[in-house]
């Protein structure tokens, strides 16, 4: 790979990705195209959320997707948006959503990527103003070209990820990604419809001394996480949860911190989706210097065998993970 060129802070979106491809002596393009898909459809989506008090947008939209949660009107809105965007883009074959029970086929059997999102993560907060994201895998289909995508497409593990990043909608707009050189952040500028570099090469703290959990799942927790969550009390860190992991993701990438959703009452398996929101984050965590564990093996690790399979989730600064996962091995050695 060529010498990875710092660009400079303001580089927009478009003229980095045309940069960072010629990174990739091979690359034909097709990935960079569906990397400003992406964005364009995440510039809509903005568009959306920003209007949505004043629009009729905002709210509940009467039905539930196949997760049961209630969809709420954004959750569709973004939905159609980005699977239109990804199906005129032309590279992207298929595509698993949150909000959708079965795989879509675009009708782009040329299309050599997949794609796997949550086009709006968080949704349950739109109506209070709390920051809500997308979250988006992209593998290179294994399935033969011409052909409609397969199961086996999207059962890869997050190891073969060519690209994840996510959207935070938040006080500003940001699409933070990966193609597996490092992770690279672009703040939108509504004025001017662009996205432009301003947290080049993030990398995340080894350590640090925030924790987001929801501690009202407490009782319930393995006795391993009750401790770690105990130990956070002593040593006096910041109890910080939004409750959008995006936004809580976010902020510990780069302050240093750790997400956990353990095994609760409520999720006995976990209750984050591991094909389009742990897989992305991990991906990006790992590139940014932490971990990402369901608190036996790397997130990246695991076999899907279900399209919206759970997982529990312990991510952020690899010190902290490695806490939780030897309490978790020590005391909760699995049966
Ligand atoms: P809980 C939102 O519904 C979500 O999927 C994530 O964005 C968020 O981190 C988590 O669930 C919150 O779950 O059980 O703490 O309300």
């Amino acid at each position: 790979l060529k010498e990875n060129l710092a660009l400079p802070v303001g580089t927009t979106l478009d003229r980095f990705i045309m940069r960072k491809q010629e990174d990739f002596p091979y690359a034909t393009g097709e990935l960079s195209q569906l990397l400003r898909d992406i964005a364009l459809a995440a510039k809509i989506v903005n568009r959306a959320i920003n209007h949505a008090g004043l629009t009729d947008i905002g709210g509940a939209y009467g039905k539930q997707n196949v997760q049961g949660e209630d969809q709420q009107k954004l959750d569709v809105v973004a939905n159609i948006r980005f699977i239109r965007a990804l199906r005129n883009g032309g590279e992207v074959c298929a595509i698993i959503s949150e909000e959708e029970e079965d795989v879509i086929h675009t009708g782009n059997n040329n299309g050599k990527y997949i794609v796997a999102i949550d086009p709006l993560d968080g949704s349950s907060n739109i109506d209070v103003n709390v920051s809500i994201g997308t979250i988006f895998s992209i593998y290179r289909r294994v399935s033969e070209l011409g052909t409609e995508a397969t199961m086996d497409d999207f059962f890869q593990k997050g190891t073969e990820q060519v690209a994840a990043g996510y959207v935070i909608y938040g006080s500003s707009t940001m699409l933070v990604y990966t193609t597996g050189n490092g992770v690279n952040g672009f703040t939108y500028e509504t004025s001017l419809g662009e996205f432009f570099l301003s947290h080049p090469n993030i990398t995340t703290p080894q350590n640090g001394s925030i924790y987001s959990v929801n501690e009202g799942g407490f009782n319930h927790f393995p006795e391993s996480i009750k401790h770690y969550v105990e130990l956070c009390r002593v040593r006096n860190y910041a109890a910080r949860y939004i409750g959008s992991l995006v936004a809580d993701f976010h902020r510990n990438l780069l302050k240093g911190g750790i997400y956990l959703y353990p095994n609760t009452l409520k999720s006995p398996g976990g209750k984050l989706r591991l094909l389009y929101e742990c897989n992305a984050l991990a991906f990006l965590v790992e590139q940014a210097g932490g971990k990402a564990s369901d608190g036996r093996q790397r997130i990246l690790e695991i076999q899907p065998s279900e399209l919206h399979q759970r997982c529990t989730l312990y991510i952020g600064s690899k010190d902290m993970v490695n806490e939780v996962e030897n309490l978790l091995v020590a005391r909760d050695r699995p049966v």
